[in-house]
C-alpha cells in the first residue's frame, strides 16, 4: 500500500482524515484491544504513534497488538531515532521547521538512516511547524526550540511553504500535545490556501466542533490525541455533530 498517495488522493477529493495519536507512554498493552475496538467505531481513518520523550521498548508491541485489531493504517510520528518499529506501516519522518536546532533539522534524520534501511517501512517527509499555544509543551522542551508566534501568519505560511520547496510532502501544524490553545483557524486557512502538499494539524484540539473547524478552514488530516486518550468515548455520538459537513473517510 502506499499511504502517502491515500492522503493526496483524499485531498484531491476533499476527504477529510482523522488520526488518532497513541503515545507509548501513556498505554498499556492490556488495554490495547479496548482502545482499538473503540478507534474503529470512531471516525479515525488513521493512527499515529509516538511522543516527545517515549524511551521504553514495548512499541513493537504495543503496534503487533493495533495490527491485531485494527485494519486503519499505522505511522510512527518519532520524537527520536529511537521510536522507530518496524512493524509499523509508514514514519512521519519529521523535519522541525519552525525550530533551529540542528539535531531536529538533520542530525536526527542522519541517525535514523541506518535503523530505516532495516525496514520496509513508508517514510514520508514531513515539514513540522510548531505554533505558539499559550503553555509549553513536550515539544518545545524536549526539542529546546521556540515555537513560531501565533500571531506571524505570514512567517509561519513561509516556513510551511519553504518546507514544501525543500520537498516535504506534507506539512504539519502543531501547537503540541496538550495546548491550551489550538492552531488558529485563520493560520490553518492561509496556510493551506498557499501549499499544495496535504496539511496535517494537532495540538490542543478537544471537542467535535474543533475539529469540524479545522476541516473547514483547510486541514487534509486532524490529528486527536489528549482527548481520546482522557475519554475513550470522545467519538461516540459522533452523529450529532457536523464531522458530516466533510466527509470522513473510512477506510
Ligand atoms: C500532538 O498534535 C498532537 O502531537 C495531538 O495533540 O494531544 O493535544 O490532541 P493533543
Amino acid at each position: 500500500t502506499n499511504i502517502y498517495n491515500e492522503i493526496r488522493i483524499s485531498k484531491a477529493k476533499s476527504e477529510k482524515l482523522l488520526a488518532i495519536l497513541i503515545d507509548p507512554d501513556k498505554v498499556a498493552l492490556e488495554t490495547i484491544s479496548t482502545l482499538a475496538e473503540k478507534i474503529n467505531q470512531s471516525p479515525a481513518t488513521h493512527i499515529l504513534v509516538g511522543g516527545s520523550s517515549f524511551e521504553g521498548n514495548h512499541l513493537d508491541e504495543i503496534i503487533v497488538q493495533l495490527k491485531k485489531n485494527t485494519k486503519l493504517p499505522i505511522l510512527l510520528f518519532p520524537g527520536n531515532p529511537s521510536q522507530i518499529s518496524s512493524e509499523a506501516h509508514g514514519i512521519l519522518f519529521l523535519q522541525l521547521l519552525s525550530g533551529r536546532n540542528p539535531d531536529y533539522l538533520i542530525e536526527h534524520q542522519v541517525e535514523a538512516v541506518p535503523i530505516l534501511e532495516k525496514t520496509t517501512l513508508e517514510v514520508i517527509s514531513t515539514g513540522y511547524i510548531l505554533i505558539e499555544s499559550g503553555n509549553e509543551t513536550a515539544v518545545e522542551r524536549v526539542s529546546k526550540t521556540k515555537p513560531l508566534s501565533k500571531n506571524n501568519i505570514e512567517y509561519v505560511t513561509q516556513t510551511a511553504k519553504a518546507g514544501e520547496f525543500i520537498g516535504n510532502k506534507l506539512i504539519y501544524l502543531e501547537a503540541g500535545s496538550g495546548a491550551k490553545n489550538a492552531v488558529p483557524l485563520e493560520m490553518i486557512s492561509e496556510v493551506s490556501s498557499r501549499i499544495s502538499v496535504p496539511l496535517i494539524v494537532g495540538g490542543g484540539i478537544r471537542s467535535k466542533k474543533a475539529i469540524d473547524d479545522a476541516f473547514l478552514a483547510g486541514a487534509d488530516m486532524v490529528v486527536i490525541g489528549t482527548a481520546f486518550e482522557n475519554d475513550i468515548n470522545f467519538f461516540d455520538n459522533q452523529h450529532n455533530v457536523t464531522l458530516s459537513a466533510v466527509e470522513v473517510q473510512k477506510k
